[in-house]
C-alpha cells in the first residue's frame, strides 16, 4: 500500500504515504498524528504536496539559455540592477545599450527600487516588450538576509510579470557578477523561488535562466535537477 515513505511533519518519526488517489488518508506511525485533512481533500504529506507542485509546474518550460539576455525574442526580461536604478555595468549596462536612451528616461521617473522589489518599464530597442528591474543583495557571506533577498527578485518579478500579462520572461544570474553571489547557491535559489510562484501562477509558457558563461550554466543545470 505505501509508495513513498517520508517524515511526519509533526513528530519527525517515518511515515506511509497511502494517497496516491489522494482518497485514503495518509497517517503517521505513531498514531494519532493524522496528518490528512481526510477523503475528498487534497492530502498534505510531504510526499502528495512534492506531486502536486511538479504537476502544476509541468505546464511552464524551465530552460537554461546561454548567451546575451539582450537578444532574447520574450515578453519581458529581467535587469539585475542597482537601487538608483540609472544604468551601470554588467547585465544592467548591456541591457541600456541595446534598449537605447529612452529606457534611461523611463527609468528616472521610477524613483528607484529597494533591494529584493522589482519595478517595470517598456523594452524601447529591445526584441522583448518589457524590462522588469530588480535589486539583487550584495554577497556580504550569507548571513545578511541574502538567500530571502535574493528568492524575493525572482519572486516579485515574477508577480510583477503576472499582472501585465507576461508569458515568458528571461532571467540573467541576479546578484552572480559584480554583487558576488555564489552561484552555486544562487541557482539553486532562483530554481526553486521560481518553481514556487510557478505552482500558483501557471499562466507562464517558458521561464528562461540565462547564463553568461559555462559555470553559470552547469550550475543551474544541477539546480533544475534536484
Ligand atoms: N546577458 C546575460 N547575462 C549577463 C549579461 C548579458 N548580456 N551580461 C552579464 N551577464 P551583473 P549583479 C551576467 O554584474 O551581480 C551592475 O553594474 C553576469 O555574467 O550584471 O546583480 C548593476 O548596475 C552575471 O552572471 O549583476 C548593479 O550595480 C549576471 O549576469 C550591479 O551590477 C549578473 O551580473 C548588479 O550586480
Amino acid at each position: 500500500m505505501a509508495d513513498k515513505n517520508s517524515i511526519c511533519p509533526q513528530c519527525g518519526k517515518e511515515f506511509e504515504c497511502g494517497a496516491k488517489a489522494r482518497l485514503e488518508k495518509c497517517w503517521c506511525f505513531s498514531f494519532p498524528h493524522i496528518i490528512s485533512p481526510g477523503e475528498g481533500k487534497d492530502c498534505l504529506c510531504p510526499a502528495c504536496v512534492e506531486e502536486k507542485i511538479s504537476a502544476r509546474t509541468k505546464q511552464t518550460k524551465l530552460t537554461i539559455y546561454r548567451g546575451d539576455i539582450t537578444k532574447l525574442h520574450v515578453d519581458a526580461i529581467v535587469n539585475a540592477a542597482n537601487s538608483a536604478l540609472l544604468g551601470g555595468g554588467g547585465v544592467d549596462g548591456a541591457i541600456h545599450r541595446a534598449a537605447g536612451p529612452e529606457l534611461l528616461t523611463e527609468c528616472r521617473r521610477l524613483g528607484g527600487c529597494k533591494t529584493g522589489e522589482a519595478k517595470v518599464t517598456k523594452g524601447y530597442n529591445l526584441p522583448a516588450t518589457y524590462v522588469i528591474h530588480t535589486v539583487g543583495p550584495v554577497w556580504r557571506g550569507g548571513d545578511q538576509n541574502e538567500p530571502e533577498l535574493l528568492a524575493s527578485c525572482y519572486k516579485e518579478s515574477l508577480l510583477l510579470a503576472h499582472s501585465i500579462g507576461v508569458k515568458t520572461i528571461a532571467f540573467p544570474a541576479i546578484s552572480c557578477g559584480l554583487y558576488g553571489y555564489p552561484i552555486n547557491k544562487a541557482s539553486f535559489i532562483a530554481v526553486t523561488a521560481v518553481k514556487n510562484i510557478l505552482t500558483f501562477h501557471s499562466q507562464f509558457k517558458e521561464v528562461f535562466f540565462v547564463c553568461f558563461d559555462e559555470r553559470s550554466e552547469s550550475a543551474y543545470r544541477q539546480a533544475l535537477v534536484v
